[in-house]
């Protein structure tokens, strides 16, 4: 990378986010990929621009199968709950299976790789995923007595019946709302209060990190919190991880529970006519992956969200029909709602569904089954990235796989770490695209597309086309471009992707999303309604947008703002450096200050000389200002589920506030470590704590 250049410092005031990370060099797409890129032609933003919106993006919904065409593009009588493509009417399952049978019966819809390595993996052809999601829609009709509008919850793994299950239910319908299957019992019971489900799908066991995992028994843990909330389970669908044969300790419940594979063979031959949806009727409900507070069941429409996933898809993702895409994600995340099932499958592509964690049995998984199956696009979120590169970091090279495309996404990824997954992962012959979204927004909105514009390694890069990016600072001035300085990020304008409202809260929609910067709440203009994405970032002269995380994770010291992720990826240009996290810590003379956690990668030596080399790092890579209190060498970081960092808890140790409920996190033993490393054995009398730091780093 030639050309850096050093954003100056900038003299921010409060409002504003100060940035001091510096410009990276561009590497533009190989000629290769752009010879045979779905979209080459500049063209696309000015056919995206505001003076042609609502109507360009036609050119997404153009994607899709009617059947029957829309009235209006985007309805705005109930703003800012958008309606897009009213009066016209699709289903969702006839445009990701059925459409694709004259084509392409014979190919490859999803592949499914076991986690065992001596389990072979399987091929769901078009035809043959069309003859499951037909059986079991007539299951789920004749048996379960489920119709259009109803919700049901699904508490399930990686597995092919997952997308068997959500396709069935679309088919007819149904609203589903899948729960992360890493999830407890108890958060799975909350989700079914909050949507009014009475029937539940689950599973009984899958293969995780070397264990078969009793799964079932977290359904009768749901059913009873659930049960409490005051709606009741009346069935409870249980497919078998290995049909025919139980793999879960956990007792069926009499006239409750039903073996999905038992019950099947009553429908077995059944076909079920999809049933044509409003384009704005919900196809399903994602709850955001906060840990605490009441989970919000984020709506997405059927017509204005498969529209603008396959757009997404064929554009960024760059997928066709002949390509192996491999999604690393879980299914149980929006990221593999949109780009795992409805995105790819709307556009004919075979999807790869990996049961299990890639670094399992060691750092070499997931590149074998990248050579095996020949994956040519690939897809996974920074946490893996760099869990990856801690545990192999010349893994990659001994595999011949080929990428041609590989994506990011979660979370701002250090240019350290973009440029390890360039060179090694993707053999310096893949574009990366570093995609920028939310489980509100249903698809991207910042992300090169790949063969039109360079990487910039820690940008997003621009807006995709039709999303309009503002930045305004914390008095709602518009902060220009190329300016130094970060604020909060909102887009101006609604697109199809975006959710319709929060489940049974709509006033906590408006608030938390449209509230801060509503030019008049009585308005039917989208003009007057930006959406708040929550996010701190910064657009740079060349109009790419770097993406600092939730604006709870700036840390103000001594009247600065300081983006903690700017602390961590300077922590991680030191060589024995694995991860690191900042949270703010209450310092009586500056207010707050950064603690900072690390964790090493393996064999380094974690003393006191590695903790002086990464303070001297970030005081001359962002400032004496931004000096740690203190380094602390971890064992691991606290984790959600999806791989997102736990700040909130790190937070509470420093502070000696109370921790909250961990029972959700990846690695929930990691906490108590943390906080006798911190605290000492005896554990402390929690502190209230000043109100900023109680939310801090919190999701959603
Ligand atoms: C898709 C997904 C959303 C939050 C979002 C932001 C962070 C996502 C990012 C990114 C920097 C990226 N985020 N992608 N930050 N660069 N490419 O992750 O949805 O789980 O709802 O999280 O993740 O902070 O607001 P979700």
């Amino acid at each position: 990378m030639s050309d850096k250049t050093v954003v100056e410092d900038t003299d921010a005031s409060e409002a504003q986010i100060e940035v001091h990370w510096k410009e990276e060099g561009k590497i533009p797409p190989s000629p290769a990929f752009v010879a045979q890129a779905n979209m080459t032609d500049t063209g696309i933003y000015e056919r995206f621009s505001l003076d042609n919106f609502p109507d360009c993006f036609k050119e997404y919904a153009d994607l899709l199968t009617w059947d029957q065409g829309w009235e209006t593009t985007l309805d705005t009588s109930d703003a800012p709950c958008w309606k897009w493509f009213v009066g016209g009417k699709l289903n969702a399952c006839f445009n990701c299976v059925d459409r694709h049978l004259d084509r392409y019966k014979n190919k490859a819809a999803l592949i499914y790789v076991p986690e065992p390595e001596d389990e072979a993996h399987s091929v769901i052809t078009y035809q043959e995923l069309y003859v499951r999601v037909n059986e079991f829609a007539a299951l789920l009709r004749d048996f379960a007595g489920l119709k259009a509008g109803d919700r049901v919850t699904l508490h399930m793994p990686m597995v092919p019946e997952l997308p068997v299950t959500m396709l069935a239910c679309a088919r007819l319908g149904i609203i589903h709302s899948e729960v992360f299957g890493g999830f407890s019992g108890q958060a799975c019971g909350e989700r079914i209060a909050d949507s009014g489900s009475s029937v539940l799908i689950t599973t009984d066991a899958y293969h995780r990190g070397g264990k078969l995992i009793d799964h079932k028994a977290n359904a009768d843990i749901a059913c009873e919190v659930s049960e409490k909330a005051g709606q009741a389970v009346d069935k409870v669908l249980v497919w078998q991880r290995y049909p025919g044969k139980s793999s879960s300790p956990t007792p069926m419940v009499e006239g409750r529970d039903f073996i999905v594979n038992d019950v099947l063979k009553d429908h077995a031959g059944q076909r079920v006519e999809p049933v044509p949806m409003p384009a704005e009727a919900p196809l399903f409900l994602m709850y955001t992956s906060g840990t605490t507070g009441q989970p919000k069941g984020c709506e997405h429409s059927t017509g204005g969200y498969l529209a603008y996933a396959a757009g997404t898809s064929k554009y960024v993702q760059d997928i066709h029909p002949e390509d192996v895409y491999w999604c690393m994600a879980d299914i149980g995340w929006i990221t593999g709602h949109s780009y795992i099932v409805y995105g790819p499958l709307a556009l004919a592509a075979s999807s790869v569904i990996f049961e299990g964690v890639p670094t399992y049995p060691d750092a070499g998984r997931a590149w074998r089954i990248a050579e095996r199956l020949d994956v040519n696009i690939f897809h996974t979120a920074p946490t893996t990235i760099r869990m990856l590169r801690k545990a192999g970091p010349d893994e990659p090279k001994k595999y011949d796989y080929h990428f041609k495309h590989m994506t990011t996404v979660g979370e701002p990824i250090e240019p350290l770490v973009w440029q390890w997954y360039y060179d090694v992962v993707g053999k310096g012959e893949a574009v990366i695209v570093d995609t920028y979204w939310q489980t509100e927004t249903g698809g991207f909105l910042c992300s090169t597309l790949p063969a039109l514009q360079s990487m910039k390694p820690g940008s997003a890069g621009p807006a995709v086309p039709g999303i309009h990016p503002v930045i305004y600072d914390e008095d709602g001035n518009e902060i220009p471009p190329g300016s130094g300085v970060a604020g909060n990020i909102c887009i101006r304008n609604p697109w199809p992707g975006g959710f319709q409202t929060i489940w049974g809260d709509r006033e906590r929609y408006v608030e938390t999303y449209y509230a801060k910067y509503c030019k008049d709440k009585n308005s039917k203009d989208w003009r007057d309604w930006p959406y708040l994405t929550g996010d701190g970032a910064m657009e740079a002269e060349d109009g790419y947008f770097r993406i600092l995380g939730r604006i709870d994770d700036v840390i103000n010291v001594a009247g600065h703002r300081l983006g903690t992720k700017e602390l961590e990826s300077a922590s991680l240009t030191v060589d024995e450096v694995a991860e690191a996290a900042v949270v703010p810590v209450v310092d009586e003379i500056k207010g707050r200050v950064p603690d900072l956690y690390v964790s090493l990668k393996p064999g380094a030596d974690g003393g006191e000389a590695v903790q002086k080399k990464i303070v001297a790092r970030i005081e001359t890579e962002i400032g004496k200002i931004a000096r740690p209190k203190h380094v602390y060498i971890v064992p691991d970081m606290p984790k959600t589920r999806s791989g997102k960092i736990m700040r909130r808890v790190l937070a509470a140790i420093s502070n000696t506030m109370d921790i909250g409920d961990v029972t959700t996190l990846a690695n929930p033993d990691v906490v108590e470590e943390i906080r006798v490393l911190v605290q000492g054995k005896d554990k402390l009398a929690a502190k209230e704590g000043p109100e900023d730091l109680k939310t801090f780093g919190e999701e959603g």
